[in-house]
């Protein structure tokens, strides 16, 4: 599945090609039943086919206005377009934040009826993705294997999701496949079976392949990232003679990341530390999380108090830290030079890639999902049309040491503290507090300290998190899509987005 190109398949009523063609279908094929049963129909039940065809044709007037919007955002409507026994006419508004209205108009005049139909709808271009709906949103594999997995918020897999020796979710469970809990009951509200949703709608994940759009995002916004002063990133790291597009970013308590808005690091980006502020940073390659990474000013507690709502919460940390980091590589936490094949032999070893290097090959079938035994999957022939998932126009292969390793020495890292040799000096496998919104469409792999809390969202296509005693997902609320139709409550993160058009209302207002 080329995600790219994708059109957004949201839970909503409307999506452009397929509805529009199936009411044009219904149109005529109404039209023609009217005219074959006309000379025996009473008036009455004319003027009621004769309604809801009206009501048809406004609908293909909203329909019409949505493919219009995936094709190009500048759409100013129609105007007395025909169709069937009637016409329609389409104004638009714009609402801002990417937001339309449309008034579509339809009219039947005919058989010596009349009839007028409105419809009032509400459309969003390429909204944000609703994978930043969850605290751990996985595409080919969800798995939590231990008794002292945590889950505070929603969690979902568009394959399989597996649970080995009943960890707890405090939320809803979905998975594109099944969900499988191997005997041991699943604990809390996640346990229960109305809280467990198996073979649901696969949620596309955006692609991050043209950083182009991004780096526009950033010029738009200005975006920042300030230490102790120092501009580190000026809209765009890599774009200006001098720099090499990889830099090193650490806060500390008295001197934090200052985050203000959208910024691209167009190579690797290595982080830690405390940061503030508000934004997104996205990476050509890969991020390295390299310890700790903690907001200055959190939210008073990571969720909703007891007898606190949901909106209550994101009120009050409505203007506290949140920053999101989306990877167009891969995102590895720690120190992966801790292993073996660079030498190393100590117990806090990185352990990821023992997971990870089984995981990654495109050759995974119709679906896009890996273990599902459907056509074309490990068939050793690759079809881009359906199995080219990040978009790139190549064979991914398993992930293996260059996928992540930097791509040049931590010593040509632009920003690399005084006295900074190798990997091993910046970042450590002992990590407990992990805070904001992580986005990869590849591997999201690393290893944690002693009972690790992360604060927001773990979003990526494959998954291998090597965690000790204890492991905690809670959920930033903040994120969620549901306050994106919210004015007093919006936060426009600048969040990856998916190509197409939402239908956030519609209504018959005539
Ligand atoms: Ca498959
Ligand atoms: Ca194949
Ligand atoms: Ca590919």
């Amino acid at each position: 599945m080329n995600t790219n190109l994708f059109v957004c398949l949201a839970p909503q009523r409307g999506f452009a090609t397929v509805a529009l063609l199936g009411i044009l279908f219904m149109i005529f094929f109404t039209g023609a039943t009217v005219v074959f049963l006309g000379q025996n129909e009473s008036q009455k039940s004319i003027k009621s086919r004769r309604s809801n065809e009206g009501l048809f044709i406004a609908d293909a007037g909203v329909e019409k206005a949505i493919w219009e919007f995936v094709q190009s955002d500048s759409y100013g409507g129609e105007n007395n377009t025909a169709l069937g026994n009637g016409v329609f006419n389409v104004s638009v508004t714009n609402l801002g934040n990417s937001r339309y209205e449309l008034l579509s108009t339809g009219w039947i005049n005919a058989s010596n009826v009349q009839v007028t139909k409105k419809i009032k709808a509400v459309v969003e271009k390429d909204p944000v993705s609703q994978v930043f709906d969850y605290c751990y949103f996985i595409n080919n594999w969800g798995w939590y294997w231990g008794h002292d997995i945590t889950a505070c918020g929603d969690i979902r897999s568009n394959g399989r999701f597996d649970f080995v020796d009943g960890p707890k979710v405090e939320g809803d469970i979905y998975a594109g496949e099944e969900i499988d809990d191997h005997g041991t009951p699943i604990r809390g509200i996640g346990g229960e079976a109305g809280h467990q949703h198996e073979f649901a709608e696969k949620v596309p994940m955006p692609n991050l392949q043209i950083l182009d759009y991004y780096e526009q995002k950033a010029f738009v916004s200005s975006g920042t990232v300030v230490i102790n002063g120092a501009t580190m990133i000026d809209k765009v790291f890599g774009d200006d003679a001098g720099e090499s597009g990889n830099i090193v970013l650490v806060g500390t308590s008295a001197n934090p990341i200052q985050i203000d808005g959208t910024v691209v690091v167009r190579g690797d980006l290595v982080i830690k530390g405390k940061i503030t502020g508000q934004g997104t940073i996205y990476a050509g390659r890969n991020i390295y999380v390299a310890d700790n990474l903690e907001y200055k000013n959190c939210p008073n507690s990571p969720r909703p108090a007891l007898g606190q709502t949901k909106d209550q919460w994101v009120e009050a940390q409505h203007d506290k830290d949140l920053v999101a980091y989306a990877a167009k590589g891969s995102i590895i936490l720690g120190d992966y030079t801790k292993d073996p094949h660079y030498g190393y032999t100590g117990s806090d070893r990185w352990y990821s890639n023992q997971y990870l290097f089984s995981m990654g090959d495109e050759d995974v079938g119709l679906d896009g999902i890996p273990d599902t035994g459907d056509t074309g999957e490990n068939d050793g022939f690759w079809d881009p049309a359906y199995e080219d998932i990040d978009g790139d126009g190549v064979h991914d292969n398993n992930y293996n040491w260059s996928d992540v390793e930097t791509q040049v020495p931590i010593t040509n890292f632009a920003n690399v503290p005084t006295g900074t040799t190798n990997f091993s000096n910046l970042a450590s496998n002992s990590p407990s507090k992990i805070e904001g919104i992580y986005y990869t469409n590849h591997a999201w792999a690393g290893r944690t300290g002693n009972a690790v809390q992360f604060n927001g969202s773990v979003i990526s296509k494959d998954e291998a998190i090597i965690y000790r005693n204890g492991l905690t997902f809670n959920y930033d609320e903040r994120a969620h899509s549901r306050y994106n139709s919210d004015p007093s409550r919006f936060i426009d993160l600048g969040l990856p987005r998916v190509r197409g058009v939402y239908l956030v209302s519609w209504q018959q207002v005539h």
